[in-house]
């Protein structure tokens, strides 16, 4: 489909939607109007080439791939849309003629939290990827009302406000409540035999009504449109027994529970929330989806035999597990098949992803909530468990390695032994990963059965981070190479014939200062700080947590502070360190760091003594709009979680494309960026994984301690306090027990940092290095991911180019 039309036609639609929908004249519009009428446009066409791509996959029998995952943090949709449609300029010729400025129109529209971090935005950004290479593919989630908190820091202290999000979002979504289908909550389960039939009824139960929300993510040139089906929970019906008896408060209350389901996104990340409320909501996921996954199947293809061939289901980590009992439900009780077929169909159908190997984060379900609230998918769950248990058994396994695998064991179900016992595919998200999970967590399982585990690298959508995000960088690569890397990620390596280049090196760091003096700008707005542009941006931004270490980093800025309030006349690079990060609400110690992040940052900026060589900024509200400030701005990315607990990171990849060298460890996607860029062009530092392992057992944060002077004093000092706080919490935890081992790094950290300053000093050599992290960044596209699930995982293909065209007979 052609998205392009002439500016007059645009000009003409703008106006006419201002007034159909708003029933207001360009002249007495708001802004927010004319961005929604923008909006409303871009969807109007998504919504025309869905279809038509959709038609062409229907007669194609093209694969459909569904996506499920409880977050989506897709951060603004309009830049990307008319971006990747080609239509950027023409929008933006029609709406100056109209007197309006698209970038302006851009700052309108609220971001889509729908997420905590890097899990969400990944489920975003494969969207993307999958769109630019014609898979056709739905993503599932949840409409949640209040997105991802907003962060207000107040004394150095996170507090939390809602996030809604709806009034400006909701332009993008439209609804489909002739698609609505019906959840069930509680009750108990009648079972009896009628002739031959086993018949299972599930009794007095509670009825949510799941009503899709339908949004469109444009892939490049508009050859592909995903679609987002995100469902909103209401009331099913207003139940005029309870009405008539004169309960109305009762009737009024139930249909508030109904709709508390999709209220809130849970602000936990890499931590298990184990409320009946999360549950509730896992379950009115994938109930709603798979519903509909089936409905439409058997509309089109009227059988789910060949449900396999036709449809790949991915579960994004455990959140969306339940989908596998659900699918036997609808299949055993709604579609009449027998235990071994819908099995069969089922686990051929569905793979699973993990995103962490943090023990906090593994889902568990005790058998008493989850029999009260799911009565018929708990029978399910425990008949899978017992098959399986059974399967084992008869194989020889022993005993206690069978009990560790069960899906149902000590009184709660193993989300992630679900997941494993009924997927085709296991992945985790980089190398390192994938193999720690072969050796740890599903040890038991990869000896059982080594096939199922596989290993799908994270990739980022570089469209958005680069191109969009950077558009002097993007601009300036497009200039040298061409611009079939947009397509064709892998492209990007042939910047290495200018790594020498003096001229291109020279405009590299020209696009990189004027990013930095934008992002300063921000900076002066937002905090009242002056920034040095020319010092160097070093900055951590992701969740607060106690493994991504951003308390080392911290523990590292006080010890340079003492160094340089002594020796202020000292040589020094000058530093402006940036952090942004929200902290789960619960999570007491991560907000500790956050003040004492905050609390050093006001120490540091008000001495005299050394604040014209370095500063501690820290961003409120991290999010995605704001990554897209930052990210091009930053000369040094810290990635600096302990060995083995990092999946992978994706803001790792993209710094890197965006010509940031990293200063990290040996963890997650990071050892694949250092294979990538060579030891010249990444600081790394610290334990391997395997020396992490090694010295665990005996480690005793206090020997390190005992042997670094510069360390012990900046520990001392977080045990005096600055700002009239004392961080007595963090300085007990560091010495005491130091979980996540920031002592035993320290040193090594310090010196890698000394190294990047002396690097930087020499600005030929950094920008070479800057230049060579973007040419090899191309790996690290959502496209490449994509392409492996695709053959590796999902097999799956492209729609053919030539689909409109061909009409292909079902196999
Ligand atoms: O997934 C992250 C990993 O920590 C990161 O290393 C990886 O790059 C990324 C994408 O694969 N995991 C998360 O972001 N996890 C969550 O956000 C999360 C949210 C809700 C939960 C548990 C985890 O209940």
């Amino acid at each position: 489909m052609n998205y392009r039309q002439p500016v007059g036609k645009i000009k003409e639609t703008l106006l006419s939607t201002l007034d159909r929908v708003f029933g207001v004249s360009l002249e007495n519009a708001t802004d927010e109007q004319c961005y929604k009428a923008v909006a409303l446009t871009v969807r109007d066409l998504m919504a025309a080439g869905r279809s038509e791509y959709m038609a062409n996959a229907e007669k194609t029998h093209t694969k459909q791939v569904y996506y499920l995952c409880m977050e989506f943090l897709l951060g603004r949709s309009l830049k990307n849309n008319l971006f990747n449609l080609g239509i950027e300029e023409d929008f933006r010729k029609a709406l100056a003629e109209l007197g309006l400025k698209l970038d302006c129109l851009y700052e309108q529209e609220p971001d889509a939290g729908l997420g905590n971090g890097g899990l969400g935005r990944l489920a975003a950004c494969f969207m993307d990827a999958l769109a630019t290479q014609g898979y056709p593919a739905t993503g599932y989630s949840l409409r949640y009302e209040y997105g991802i908190f907003r962060q207000k820091l107040v004394d150095g202290w996170q507090t939390e406000l809602p996030d809604f999000w709806l009034p400006g979002g909701k332009i993008w979504m439209q609804a489909i409540p002739e698609k609505s289908v019906e959840v069930h909550f509680n009750g108990h389960i009648e079972e009896y035999w009628n002739n031959q039939y086993h018949v299972v009824n599930h009794k007095d139960y509670t009825k949510v009504t799941a009503v899709p929300y339908d949004m469109y993510i444009a892939g490049m040139d508009g050859r592909g449109i995903s679609r987002l089906r995100v469902w909103a929970a209401s009331s099913a019906e207003f139940d005029m027994n309870l009405f008539n008896s004169g309960n109305y408060m009762r009737a009024m209350e139930q249909n508030a529970m109904a709709e508390v389901i999709t209220k809130v996104l849970y602000p936990e990340d890499n931590h298990l929330e184990g409320k009946s409320l999360r549950l509730s909501q896992q379950y009115f996921l994938v109930s709603a989806t798979i519903q509909d996954i089936i409905r439409r199947h058997l509309f089109k293809y009227s059988t789910l035999d060949n449900l396999p061939d036709l449809v790949a289901i991915h579960l994004n980590d455990t959140h969306p597990v339940l989908a596998i009992p659900e699918m036997m439900r609808v299949m055993l009780d709604e579609c009449g098949y027998g235990w071994d077929a819908a099995w069969d169909i089922v686990t051929r159908t569905i793979a699973y992803t993990n995103h962490t190997v943090m023990k906090e984060a593994l889902e568990c379900w005790g058998v008493e909530l989850f029999q009260s609230r799911l009565p018929r998918i708990y029978q399910i769950v425990e008949e899978i468990n017992r098959r399986f248990c059974a399967q084992m058994h008869e194989k020889g396994v022993d005993g206690y390695k069978v009990g560790r695998m069960a899906p149902l064991n000590d009184g709660y179900v193993k989300m992630a032994n679900l997941a494993v016992v009924s997927s085709h595919s296991v992945n985790g998200v980089s190398q390192l990963h994938s193999d720690i999970l072969k050796n740890t967590v599903f040890h038991d399982f990869y000896t059982e059965m080594p096939e199922r585990f596989t290993n799908v690298t994270n990739g980022i959508a570089h469209r958005r981070w680069l191109n969009q995000a950077n558009p002097g960088l993007a601009g300036l690569i497009t200039g040298l190479i061409g611009d079939s890397y947009i397509h064709d990620a892998a492209q990007l390596q042939k910047l290495g014939r200018f790594a020498d280049d003096a001229s291109v090196l020279g405009q590299m760091a020209k696009v990189k200062r004027e990013n930095k003096l934008r992002l300063a700008e921000y900076i002066k707005k937002e905090n009242c700080m002056e920034v040095d542009p020319d010092s160097i941006f070093d900055v951590q931004v992701k969740r607060m947590h106690e493994y991504k270490r951003q308390h080392m980093n911290a523990l590292h800025i006080l010890s340079v502070y003492q160094w340089l309030r002594e020796n202020p006349n000292a040589e020094f690079t000058p530093h402006t360190y940036i952090f942004g990060a929200k902290a789960a609400p619960g999570y007491y110690f991560a907000k500790q760091m956050i003040r004492f992040i905050v609390d050093l940052g006001n120490t540091i900026n008000s001495d005299p003594r050394v604040n014209q060589k370095m500063k501690v900024i820290y961003l409120e509200d991290y999010r995605v709009t704001l990554a897209e400030l930052l990210t091009p701005a930053a000369d040094l990315s810290e990635q600096i979680s302990l060995a083995g607990t990092e999946a992978s990171g994706t803001s790792n990849m993209k710094f890197m494309i965006n010509g940031a060298v990293t200063i990290g460890t040996l963890d997650g996607a990071n050892v694949e960026i250092h294979d990538a860029v060579g030891d010249d062009n990444i600081l790394l530092f610290g334990m391997t994984a395997a020396e992490v392992d090694a010295l665990k057992p005996n480690y005793d944060p206090r020997t390190y301690f005992n042997a670094s002077p510069a360390m012990k004093q900046a520990v001392e000092e977080l045990n005096t306090g600055f700002c009239g706080v004392k961080f007595n919490d963090i300085a007990d935890s560091l010495l005491n027990h130091d979980p996540y081992m920031v002592l035993a790094d320290f040193d090594s950290y310090a010196k890698a940092q000394k190294k990047a300053e002396t690097l930087y000093g020499d600005a030929k050599n950094w920008q070479r290095m800057c230049l060579m992290n973007t040419a090899n960044a191309g790996r690290f596209a959502a496209d490449r991911a994509i392409r492996e699930y695709a053959e590796n995982i999902w097999h799956a293909q492209p729609l053919p180019e030539d689909a409109a065209e061909k009409e292909t007979p079902l196999k």
